[in-house]
C-alpha cells in the first residue's frame, strides 16, 4: 500500500525534475520510464526503503553523476589548516584534487624533494626553516573584464601572511611570496577585474617589518597594511620589484575586495577593532574581544589604487625591508584612502556585479549595510568628511548608505546571483539570506526575499561566478565548520560540511541538494568556475617539461642517452621513466657526494605518471606524463636503497623499481680519476661489484 502510493508520488515528481513539463498521466509514466530515464518500479521501491523524501529524491537526481559524466562547475576551495586548495566537481560535490601549496604534499612530490618544490617552499618561507603548514582562507581566480578567465588561482596564507600562484595548466603552485611587512594577513587574495594586482590586507596590527615594540606602544608603533602585488600574467608570476604596500592605522583590517566596472581601480577593505583593544586581561585591561566590541563603527577603507600605483612608481614611499610603502601621511595627502563608518565589527566587504555597491555585515548587527559607490565619490568631491584620529578623512555614514536590509543573526558574508539578488550567511542565525537588491537590478528591492537552514556554523558562502561581473547563479555552496550533527562522528574532532543549495530560480524556495563532508582544515572562501572555463593539460606538451618553467628543459636526460657523471665528489644522475623501467637501474656512489638527480617520464599517455621515491633519503617525486624533475642529495647514509615507482603505473609496476648503492668508502680518492661508477648505460662497475656483497652488507 504504501509502496503503491509512493510510486504514484514520486515516480512523476522524478520525471518533471528530468525535463518534463507536466506530470504525466500513470501509463505514459510507466512506458517514459521503461523506455528512457531507466526509472522503474525499482527506483520507487528504493525511495521508499530509503525513506526518501519528494525533496530528497529530486536533490538526489540534481547532484548524481552518471559514471564518467563530467561535472559543470568546478570548485577552488581553501583548504584552512591543511594550507592546501580543493579542487570539488559540482553539482557532484566530488572531491577531484587537493593541491599542494603552503604544506609539504607526498602523492604530488610537493616538498618531497623536487627541486622545484622545494625551492618555492622555502623562498616561501621567507628564510625561516622548518615551516611546514599554513592556513589558507580566500582563493581568486584570475580574471579578465571582471570575469573568471581560468588561467590562474591565487591564495593567501594567513598564518604567516603569504600568497601562493598556481597555474591552471598543471594546477600547481608556481610561486609563494612572504610579505615583507607583515605577520598575519586576511584580506587576500582577491584581484583587480585585469589580474593587474593581487591584493593581500593585513589582518592584525603590528610594527611592520617584523621588528619589536611593545604593545604599549600600540599607537605610536603598531599599524595595519595593506599589499598590492603586481601580477605579471605573461610571465605568470607575481613581480615584487613593481609590488607595493600602504600603511594603514592598526585597526585589524579584515577582508577586501577590489572595485570594478564603475568603481575598477578602487579597492575596500573593512576593519573591526577601530577601537584598538589589545586585551591584556592580566594588566586589567578588558578581554581583546570585548575591548574590540564597544564603539558601533567600525571604518570600511576605500582606498584609490590607481592613483596609489602612480604615488608608488614615482617613489613617494620609505622602505621597509626594502619593500617599498606609501606611508600613511602620504597616503593622507596624496587623497588615496578614506573611511567610512560600517556597523559594527563587520567581517567581510563584497562589490555587486556592476561595482556600483558595497555591502557589509557586521557581525553584530542584524543588517547588511550597502553603500553606493557614486555616494562615496560624491562625498569626497564635496569634501563631506572629518579626520579620525590618525588624519584619516572620514566620510559622513549617511551620505554614502544606499540602504539596510535587515536579513538576520550574525551576517557575515554577501555574494551575489545573475538574477540581481545577494546572498548572506548568518553565522549567528545557521542559515543563508536571499534578498533582493536595490535599482538598477531591481526597482522595488533592498528587501530580503527568503532564508533557508544551513549547518551549524556556516562561514563563507559562494555563488557560481558570485563575487565577478557576470555571476553564473544556479548553485550556492555554504561552507560551514564542524559538523556536528550530520556524519557519523569520527573521533571528537569533526568533519567540515560543504552543502551545495539550489539557487537556479528565484521563484522557488531555495533548496539544499548535498552534503559534502571534508575531514580536512577549516574551509574558509571557495570561487565556482564553469568547468569549460578551465583548459588544464592532459599531459606535458613535450618530453622533458620543466613545470616550474614551463618550458622544456633543455637539460632534461633523453632517452638512449641516460648516464652517471661524476666530477670529484658531485655527481649527476640523468635517467628515464617508462612503462616498467627506470634506467639506469643501478646508480653506484660513495658517502658524502653530492647527488644531483634528474628524471625524465618519457610517456605520452594520459595515464602513465610514475612516482620516484627514495624513501630513506625523504624522496618522493611525481613524474607526470612528459615531466622532468630534479632532485638533490648529500649521501650522507651510506647502504643499499631500493627505490621504486610510487604510482601503481602497470601491470609490472612493482618491478620498477632499481637500487641506489652509496659505499661507506669516501669517494676522494677518485677525484682526477676515470669515473668509477658506470659512465654509458649498462656498463658495469667491477671495483663496486666485488666491495658489496649481494646482500647489501658492506665487505669491507
Ligand atoms: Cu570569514 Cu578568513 Cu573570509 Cu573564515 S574568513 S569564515
Ligand atoms: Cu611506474 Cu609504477
Amino acid at each position: 500500500m504504501r509502496a503503491f502510493a509512493l510510486r504514484f508520488f514520486v515516480l512523476p515528481l522524478v520525471l518533471v525534475a528530468l525535463g518534463a513539463c507536466e506530470p504525466p498521466k500513470h501509463q505514459e509514466a510507466q512506458e517514459h520510464a521503461a523506455a528512457g530515464a531507466g526509472l522503474s518500479d525499482r527506483a520507487a521501491q528504493v525511495a521508499a526503503e530509503r525513506k526518501l523524501s519528494p525533496d530528497d529524491v529530486v536533490a538526489a537526481l540534481q547532484t548524481f553523476m552518471p559514471s564518467g559524466r563530467h561535472d559543470d562547475y568546478i570548485m577552488f576551495a581553501s583548504g584552512g589548516h591543511s594550507g592546501q586548495v580543493f579542487v570539488i566537481g559540482l553539482p557532484s560535490m566530488r572531491l577531484l584534487r587537493s593541491i599542494g601549496v603552503f604544506t609539504p604534499e607526498p602523492w604530488q612530490g610537493w616538498g618531497y624533494g623536487s627541486e622545484e618544490t622545494m625551492k618555492i617552499l622555502e623562498t616561501g618561507s621567507g628564510g625561516r626553516k622548518g615551516l611546514s603548514w599554513g592556513d589558507t582562507h580566500h582563493p581568486a581566480l584570475s580574471e579578465t573584464g571582471g570575469a573568471y578567465d581560468g588561467q590562474f588561482l591565487f591564495i593567501n596564507d594567513k598564518a604567516q601572511s603569504r600568497v601562493a600562484v598556481i597555474d591552471l595548466r598543471d594546477f600547481e603552485t608556481k610561486q609563494i611570496l612572504k610579505n615583507p611587512i607583515s605577520t598575519s594577513d586576511h584580506g587576500g587574495t582577491m584581484v583587480t577585474p585585469d589580474t593587474d594586482y593581487v591584493i593581500e590586507g593585513g589582518q592584525y596590527a603590528q610594527p611592520l617589518g617584523g621588528v619589536y615594540a611593545d604593545i604599549k606602544e600600540w599607537k605610536e608603533k603598531y599599524r595595519g597594511e595593506v599589499t598590492f602585488w603586481k601580477f605579471d600574467r605573461s610571465k605568470g608570476r607575481i613581480d615584487p620589484s613593481v609590488s607595493f604596500a600602504m600603511e594603514l592605522p592598526p585597526y585589524d583590517q579584515d577582508l577586501c575586495d577590489a572595485g570594478k566596472k564603475e568603481s575598477d581601480g578602487w579597492v575596500f577593505c573593512n576593519s573591526f577593532n577601530t577601537e584598538q583593544a589589545t586585551g591584556g586581561v592580566e594588566e586589567g585591561n578588558p578581554p581583546l574581544e570585548s575591548g574590540a566590541s564597544q564603539r558601533d563603527m567600525d571604518y570600511l577603507h576605500v582606498i584609490d589604487l590607481r592613483k596609489a600605483a602612480e604615488v608608488a612608481k614615482a617613489g613617494n614611499t620609505v622602505k621597509i625591508n626594502g619593500f617599498p610603502v606609501i606611508a600613511l601621511k602620504t597616503a593622507i595627502a596624496e587623497k588615496l584612502l578614506y573611511f567610512i563608518p560600517e556597523p559594527k565589527s563587520p567581517h567581510g566587504v563584497d562589490v555587486a556585479p556592476r561595482g556600483d555597491y558595497m555591502v557589509v555585515s557586521g557581525k553584530l548587527d542584524p543588517q547588511v549595510t550597502v553603500y553606493s559607490f557614486k555616494k562615496m565619490q560624491d562625498a569626497i568631491a564635496a569634501g563631506k568628511y572629518k579626520p579620525d584620529e590618525y588624519g584619516v578623512p572620514v566620510l559622513d555614514f549617511d551620505a554614502v548608505k544606499e540602504a539596510q536590509v535587515e536579513v538576520g543573526l550574525g551576517p557575515l558574508h554577501t555574494q551575489f546571483d545573475n538574477n540581481g539578488y545577494a546572498y548572506t550567511s548568518l553565522f549567528l542565525d545557521s542559515a543563508v539570506a536571499r534578498w533582493k537588491m536595490g535599482p538598477p537590478y531591481h526597482p522595488d528591492g533592498w528587501k530580503l526575499d527568503s532564508k533557508i537552514s544551513v549547518h551549524y556554523n556556516v562561514g563563507h558562502i559562494t555563488v557560481a561566478g558570485g563575487d565577478t561581473v557576470e555571476p553564473y547563479g544556479k548553485y550556492l555552496v555554504a561552507l560551514d565548520k564542524w559538523s556536528v550533527d550530520r556524519f557519523f562522528p569520527p573521533g571528537p574532532l569533526l568533519p567540515q560540511n560543504l552543502q551545495l543549495v539550489d539557487i537556479s530560480d528565484p521563484a522557488r524556495p531555495m533548496q539544499l541538494l548535498y552534503d559534502m563532508p571534508i575531514g580536512n582544515g577549516e574551509p574558509h572562501y571557495a570561487q565556482i568556475v564553469k568547468a569549460d572555463k578551465l583548459k588544464p593539460f592532459k599531459v606535458y606538451p613535450e618530453v622533458g617539461w620543466d613545470p616550474g618553467t614551463m618550458a622544456p628543459d633543455p637539460n632534461a636526460p633523453v632517452a638512449g642517452k641516460e648516464r652517471v657523471v661524476r666530477n670529484g665528489q658531485d655527481v649527476e644522475v640523468f635517467m628515464t621513466a617508462v612503462r616498467s623501467h627506470f634506467t639506469p637501474e643501478h646508480v653506484r656512489i660513495h658517502k658524502g657526494d653530492r647527488v644531483v638527480w634528474h628524471i625524465t617520464n618519457l610517456e605520452r599517455a594520459q595515464d602513465a605518471t610514475h612516482g620516484f621515491a627514495v624513501p630513506q633519503y625523504n624522496i618522493n617525486l611525481s613524474l607526470e606524463p612528459g615531466e622532468t624533475d630534479t632532485f638533490r642529495f648529500t649521501a650522507d647514509k651510506d647502504g643499499v636503497f631500493t627505490w621504486y615507482c610510487s604510482e601503481f603505473c602497470s601491470a609490472l609496476h612493482l618491478e620498477m623499481a632499481g637500487y641506489l648503492m652509496v659505499n661507506p668508502e669516501n669517494a676522494k680518492g677518485d677525484e682526477g680519476q676515470p669515473s668509477k661508477v658506470p659512465t654509458e648505460k649498462g656498463e658495469p662497475n667491477k671495483k663496486h661489484e666485488k666491495e658489496v656483497r649481494a646482500d647489501g652488507v658492506h665487505a669491507n
